[in-house]
């Protein structure tokens, strides 16, 4: 059985190609999911996104239950601000890419410290949507089963 990756996406990313292009790029979050079915080849992918720090907490658990080969997640504004998210991120016991568009330490101090970083196996950050592309190759290398 080839276990999926599980692609989550945090709070705004349902606008992407319409909020701030100059940070974000114009490619839209449908875009960005068809970037990571093709990179991830034969192997699931489960795509999600919401506006809800509640459901991103569900499917993380989810993602322990299926169970998941691996999560990239891109948790938006509540990387910098979310318990719930790293307390549950640290009950996934298969590898963590944390994802963001933009490169977050050179934007304004409270994109800097991130929370979820603390469990993260690895970060990247400020390779546009083609950053999705990248998680996901790592991701097929990570993933054990
Ligand atoms: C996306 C967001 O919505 C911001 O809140 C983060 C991240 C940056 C990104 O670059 O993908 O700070």
């Amino acid at each position: 059985m080839t276990n999926p990756i599980f692609v989550l996406n945090g709070p705004n990313l349902n606008r992407l190609g319409k909020r701030e292009p100059e940070i974000y790029g114009h490619t839209t979050l449908a875009e960005v999911e068809a970037m990571c079915r093709e990179a991830a080849g034969d192997r699931p992918v489960v795509f999600r996104q919401t506006n809800a720090e509640y459901e991103l907490v569900n499917w993380i658990h989810e993602a322990i239950d299926t169970p998941a080969a691996g999560i990239v997640i891109n948790p938006a504004g509540l990387t910098f601000t979310s318990i719930p998210i790293l307390d549950a991120l640290k009950m996934f016991p298969a590898p963590i890419i944390e994802l963001h568009i933009s490169n977050i330490h050179r934007r304004e101090a409270i994109y800097h410290n991130s929370l979820v970083s603390k469990v993260a196996t690895a970060v990247i950050a400020g390779l546009g949507p083609n950053g999705y592309r990248h998680a996901v190759n790592a991701m097929l290398e990570l993933a054990e089963a």
